[in-house]
């Protein structure tokens, strides 16, 4: 590959210097623009940089694909023909940078949508014997991280129950799938807090950077600011002053007592402090399931607290096996509910049905986004069934 890098203070110099030194039928594969010297970032001088070859032929691979004939047909052969197309025009360096760049997004899209196929192809061949039209549904719930295992069984449930006349009716088959994933969803609804002796404590546990402290946040600040509740925190997580830090701050805006706790044995005297109020939220710290002194000082904590609820915190961006082994470790604490965060950034929402399949803990909250205290909703089963078939976060439903 015959590369070279050119530098200048202006796209115009550089481009001189391009077509100065590799000829005119140059082919700019990469641009950039940063800054020379200067200190800590200040006082450097602007420059670009191009990158470019002195023909198509000296390109890698990857960037060709814009001067290349392809055969026609497949999906692949479309986005590259597409870019090729583009080609006879770009005689500008910036229109030749702009092909390339296309034509690797092409090559890449093209690459993607080939890989999906092959997966699709290969459940196709290793899935049960369905209808075509049961059979894409089979696919997409696979797609939406639903186990294979629950995915045959839910479209072997609609098969027999509509049997194949009934199935041409797709709304109904529709309708009928989202009743079966809803049945299977087990929720709580929220936080009930109890007016009666003491307040409702309430602790929330899981694995480091799931979103513990900001659903903490979410709920102190929904329980304080739209039901007028005297909220209280405690955070044992007291590894990482960066921790507190985070809590403390939530705490002054919302404006509630925080009580920060280093020993298991504290915990009373805390509780003790914040007995006027209607809710105490205790956020933990982070415990990797592959740590078992930091669980069994988890399970301390827990026991000098005794939470009316224990929520699992689970990120709904987490492969099933990382879940499945939270869940395993996790399930020596009695858990009680399970809250899965992270919705905005899932894959798929299916391991919300699968995880909530292995444990004996119901679906208390979801969280879609980083916002206090808005990104937070009470789980329900009609909502996790939608979106797992397709719905979008704001409710609505994808086209088949
Ligand atoms: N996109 C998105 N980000 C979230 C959500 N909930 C939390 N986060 C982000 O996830 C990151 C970690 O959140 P924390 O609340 O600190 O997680 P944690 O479980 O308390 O982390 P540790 O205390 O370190 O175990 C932060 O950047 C949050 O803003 C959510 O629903 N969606
Ligand atoms: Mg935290």
């Amino acid at each position: 590959m015959k590369l070279k890098t050119f530098q200048a203070k202006t796209m115009a110099e550089a481009l001189e210097q391009v077509k100065r030194q590799l000829g005119k039928d140059a082919v700019i594969l990469h641009t950039r623009a940063f800054t020379k010297g200067g200190v800590l970032g200040l006082g450097g001088r602007p420059m670009v940089e191009i990158t470019a070859a002195r023909s198509v032929s000296d390109l890698p691979v990857y960037a060709r694909t814009a001067k290349m004939p392809r055969r026609s047909g497949s999906q692949c052969a479309t986005a590259e023909g597409a870019a090729s197309q583009m080609a006879p025009a770009a005689t500008e360096p910036s229109l030749r940078r702009e092909v390339a760049s296309s034509a690797l997004s092409a090559e890449m899209g093209a690459l993607k949508s080939l890989v999906h196929e092959l997966v699709r192809e290969t459940r196709r061949a290793r899935g049960p014997s369905l209808p075509d039209d049961l059979l894409d549904t089979y696919l997409r719930l696979a797609e939406a991280q639903v186990s294979e295992e629950i995915a045959e069984d839910l479209v072997s449930r609609v098969r027999d129950e509509l049997g194949e006349a009934g199935l041409r009716d797709r709304e109904a088959a529709r309708r009928r799938l989202a009743g079966y994933i809803e049945s299977m969803l087990p929720t709580a609804g929220p936080i009930q807090v109890s007016t009666k002796g003491g307040p409702t404590v309430i602790a929330l546990v899981g694995a480091t950077g799931v979103g513990k402290t900001t659903t903490i946040a979410k709920l102190a600040a929904n329980f304080r600011l739209r039901e007028n509740r005297k909220v209280g925190l405690i955070t044992v997580d007291t590894y990482r002053i960066a921790a507190v830090e985070q809590l403390r701050t939530y705490a002054q805006i919302i404006d509630v007592p925080l009580e920060v706790v280093m020993t298991p044995t504290q915990l009373p005297a805390s509780l003790e402090r914040l007995s006027h109020c209607d809710v105490v939220l205790i956020d933990t710290a982070g415990r990797s399931q592959n740590d078992p002194v930091r669980m069994s000082e988890l399970k301390a904590y827990l026991e000098q607290a005794k939470p009316h609820e224990v929520h699992l915190v689970l990120s709904s961006t987490s492969s099933q096996p990382v879940i499945d082994q939270v869940l395993e470790r996790f399930s020596e604490l009695d858990i009680d509910r399970v809250i899965f965060t992270k919705l905005d950034e899932a894959i798929g929402f299916g391991v919300i049905l699968t995880s909530l399949q292995k444990v004996s803990a119901q679906l208390s909250y979801v969280t879609a986004g980083q916002d206090v205290p808005d990104d937070i909703e009470i789980g329900q089963a009609s909502r996790v069934a939608d979106l797992i078939l397709g719905a979008d976060l704001t409710g609505s439903v994808a086209s088949a």
